[in-house]
């Protein structure tokens, strides 16, 4: 098996399991506006791993056994279909325990990739600074404490595959507990160096008493796109999901002699894996600094309600909730007129825009003045007293 993925024969092949986790039940969310949303994300998170999809299948919530998350029987059935379908990794679409873990994997005999770890590889594969690195191990490593007889599925060969350069993962399998909790404490104090730095250049933007802006908004709503279209920043932009992952920050004037600080911010997605959010803390609580937030959303997709949610959940968690809200939908030029025209009655206040044509970034730069002098409780004077 293994010569085949060297000589390149063929990418690995996933079989994806979704679990419809929904209220009304699996019938009134499967072929909905929303349910397509998810698919369409799940099968972006793995394409993005330069996995190849070799099945699909939506199971329900109905029968929850503790043994596999869902029913015993139905578990077997899938484990069968993903062999069938010749796939190398079962990727399941929520988040299994541990032991949930091991007994797929004892029963598909391939490796089993729950959506953290989906998400923290995929972090990986993303990470350039050395702040993002760091991060990241430390997810990687606090989601394998209790996950060390877990199969691994090394993607390092993969087309376009950075992923093995930086030799992560390489520990997963040999290492024993006490090293990886060792090498965590280690990151944490790098971390804990890196954390200072942050704090030291938040001082001094303080100082400056320049107000601060943060960009927020689900993964591939357009955020840097948006942050280089304001500020003519070259920030990377790429319909891949977590183009970004580092919190940047320029000056710019949405006004004449009206500067701001904006900071273009790390997406967030669906059910975001707890250990990503505690490695990436000190980055996502650039958000909860700014005294305005740019909450951009694709208007495009389907799920928006979703993303909205999700979005203001994660902004909850990170503290941020009490701060004043500019709501951006954004990629209007691939929308009909009467759906754009529908956006505001939906989200009231809400400024339709086109990143790519320019279409509403002047509304968008009024309303961060307004915002600022308003909501944000910053006097036009201490504004225009800045050099
Ligand atoms: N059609 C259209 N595409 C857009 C628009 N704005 C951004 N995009 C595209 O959307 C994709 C994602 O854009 P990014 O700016 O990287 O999105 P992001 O929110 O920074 O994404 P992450 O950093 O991955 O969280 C890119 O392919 C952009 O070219 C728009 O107004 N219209
Ligand atoms: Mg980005």
């Amino acid at each position: 098996m293994k010569k085949m993925y060297e000589t390149g024969e063929r990418p690995k092949r996933a079989f994806l399991v979704i679990f419809r986790e929904n209220s009304a039940g699996l019938d009134a969310l499967s072929g909905s506006a929303e349910a397509e949303s998810l698919d369409r994300e799940l099968t972006g998170l793995v394409e993005t791993l330069g996995l190849e999809t070799a099945g699909r299948e939506v199971v329900s919530p109905r029968n929850k056994q503790p043994k596999f998350g869902i029913g015993t029987g139905k578990a077997g059935e899938l484990a069968e279909k993903a062999l069938a379908a010749e796939a190398d990794c079962l990727v399941l679409d929520w988040n299994p325990s541990p032991s949930q873990q091991r007994n797929w994997e004892n029963l598909a005999g391939i490796p089993v990739i729950d959506r953290q770890e989906l998400i923290i590889r995929i972090f990986s594969l993303r990470a350039k600074t050395k702040e993002a690195e760091l991060q990241v191990k430390l997810a990687e490593l606090t989601y394998s404490l209790p996950r060390l007889s877990h199969k691994y599925i090394d993607l390092s060969r993969q087309r376009g595959g950075s992923y093995g350069t930086r030799g992560a993962g390489e520990t997963r399998l040999e290492t024993d507990r006490r090293l990886v909790e060792r090498r965590i404490r280690q990151l944490e104090k790098g971390l804990e160096v890196v954390r200072k730095q942050r704090r030291v250049q938040r001082r001094q933007r303080e100082r400056q008493g320049i107000p601060l802006c943060a960009i927020v908004g689900y993964t591939n709503a357009g955020k840097s796109s948006l942050f280089n279209a304001l500020t003519g920043a070259g920030v990377f932009v790429e319909d891949k999901l977590f183009a970004t992952l580092d919190a940047t920050t320029r000056r710019f004037e949405p006004a004449p002699e009206f500067p701001v600080l904006l900071t273009d911010t790390v997406g967030f997605i669906r059910r975001l894996p707890h250990s990503l959010i505690d490695a990436f803390r000190s980055t996502l609580e650039e958000a909860a600094l700014a005294d305005l937030l740019i909450h951009i959303l694709d208007a495009s997709d389907s799920g928006i309600g979703g993303l909205h949610e999700t979005t203001l959940s994660v902004l909850r968690e990170l503290g941020a909730e009490g701060i004043p809200v500019i709501t951006v939908l954004n990629k209007i030029d691939r929308l009909e007129p009467a759906a754009t025209a529908g956006l505001p009655a939906r989200f009231p206040g809400g400024i339709p825009v086109s990143v790519k044509s320019g279409a509403g970034l002047e509304d968008l730069k009024k309303r961060i003045v307004s915002e600022l002098l308003s909501g944000a409780g910053v006097s036009k004077s201490d504004i225009l007293k800045q050099p």
